[in-house]
């Protein structure tokens, strides 16, 4: 059924707390975790409970809890970076560069970064 949690599925599995990871932030719906991979001083992510495969899938479904993605975005950003400004990356599909296939926002900061991006 949409939004059940999935087997095969790593963010499902840090969810249940079947996988570590290291929580900075959690809510009755979203998950805040460090990026195994940081690609800035700051690198975050931030995943619904709920399984969906990217964002726009889960704001078609679910816009409430697309929405506690985005207000734990800017939550997670003010915890870990203060006002300094910060990023979000909806990679979506992998000919975006998505390689892990449960809804993310990666929230990125602590240095600067260019525009377009690559
Ligand atoms: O981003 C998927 C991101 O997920 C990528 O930046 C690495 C990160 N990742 C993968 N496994 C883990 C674990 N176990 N903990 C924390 N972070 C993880 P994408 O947008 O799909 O390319």
């Amino acid at each position: 059924m949409a939004g059940e949690p999935q087997a095969d599925c790593l963010f499902c599995k840090i969810v249940k707390g079947e996988v570590p990871a290291t929580v900075v932030r959690e809510t009755g719906t979203t998950v805040a975790f460090r990026d195994i991979n940081p690609q800035a001083p700051v690198h975050c992510l931030v995943i619904p409970k709920v399984h969906y495969p990217d964002a726009a899938s889960l704001a078609a479904a679910e816009p409430q809890i697309a929405a506690d993605v985005l207000r734990e975005a800017g939550e997670v950003a003010l915890q870990e970076n203060g006002d300094k400004g910060f990023r979000i990356v909806f990679n979506t599909g992998a000919g975006a560069g998505q390689t892990v296939f449960h809804a993310h926002a990666h929230i990125l900061g602590g240095r600067g970064f260019n525009w377009p991006p690559g």
